[in-house]
């Protein structure tokens, strides 16, 4: 058992006699919705989880330690407190060796639920291939950790901050099964549609369960990207929110904003410019992942 790891009791249980459990990333916790309605959808997404019969385990850093499973009084701290570290990959050893507070992106996440020893995690929008990443080489480290790491990934797809054309030739190279749910197109987070066709197509948890435990009883590393479409009622046309988008990249490039800060700086742009609409869909799409997600780790924890 890696020393720092720590799983909460209950998901140990879980694990132990092989029952579902879902992870939860909380870098959109700290840094990806404000509060309180961060906090009010972190603890709806771990009540829908449950409500599906499986177990979350929502995962942070604190005290040097990884945690896998938090409570709910510490996922208010994160929801609230500032000054909170956006935890990737790399920052993982300085906010642990630094007992500092860190939330996870997917990419630290998976990492954490794969070291003990989830296989499903469910969140609303992965990192990607920025745009201008030929100039800016801002790729997200969640790509790489996706060709790496056995965990899949769901998601509503891929947000049009990023480009959304490059980041699927991403996931192509790291060999990345991309798989929507339901429908032909690969959709783009607040909007069902993106004008990519998704690499591939299934129509159920159960399939989607088949190819995870496919794919890893062959011996194949990494992960599989689950593209969820966000439920017609809360969709936003992408002509509607390309005009926010474009706004946010020009004031990210006139405030210099660089690295870590791009993502969360973007998102936050965005939910501020478009006064509470993008949230609302935000909101709802996750939940709709929780309750694909519960069902998919439903079903292969019975293969
Ligand atoms: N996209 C969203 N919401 C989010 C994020 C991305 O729509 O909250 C967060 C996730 O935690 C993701 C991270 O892993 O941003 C990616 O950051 P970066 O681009 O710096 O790798
Ligand atoms: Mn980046």
């Amino acid at each position: 058992m890696n020393p720092f790891l720590e799983i909460q009791p209950e998901v140990k249980e879980a694990l132990v006699s092989g029952k579902p459990v879902v992870a939860l990333e909380s870098t959109i916790i700290s840094h990806g919705m404000p509060w309180p309605q961060n906090v009010e959808t972190a603890l709806a997404v771990e009540q829908v989880v449950r409500d599906q019969g499986a177990v979350p385990a929502t995962i942070a850093l604190f005290n040097g330690k990884c945690h896998a499973g938090l409570s709910k009084e510490q996922i208010e701290y994160f929801g609230q407190v500032s000054g909170v570290w956006k935890v990737s990959l790399r920052d993982m050893p300085y906010v642990l060796s630094q007992k500092l507070y860190g939330a996870t992106t997917v990419a630290a996440t998976m990492r954490i639920a794969s070291m003990a020893g989830i296989r499903i995690f469910v969140t609303g929008g992965i990192g990607g291939v920025h745009r201008g990443a030929e100039n800016s080489m801002d790729i997200s480290a969640d790509l790489t950790e996706m060709g790496q790491t056995p965990v899949a990934v769901v998601s509503a797809g891929v947000k049009s901050i990023l480009d959304i054309g490059l980041t699927l030739e991403y996931l192509e190279t790291k060999g990345i099964p991309v798989v929507t749910l339901g429908q032909d197109e690969f959709p783009s987070f607040y909007s069902r549609k993106s004008g990519f066709p998704s690499p591939l197509r299934l129509d159920t948890p159960g399939e989607i369960a088949s190819l995870l435990d496919t794919k890893w009883k062959m011996g194949l590393e990494g992960s599989v990207l689950i593209a969820n479409p966000v439920p017609a009622a809360s969709e936003i046309r992408s002509e509607e929110m390309e005009v926010h988008i474009q706004q946010a990249l020009q004031a990210a490039s006139a405030n210099k904003i660089s690295g870590k800060e791009v993502t969360p700086f973007l998102l936050k742009y965005i939910a501020e410019h478009t006064k509470g609409e993008s949230l609302e869909a935000n909101i709802a799409l996750i939940k709709h992942n929780a309750r694909v997600g519960a069902a998919i780790a439903t079903a292969y924890a019975k293969i």
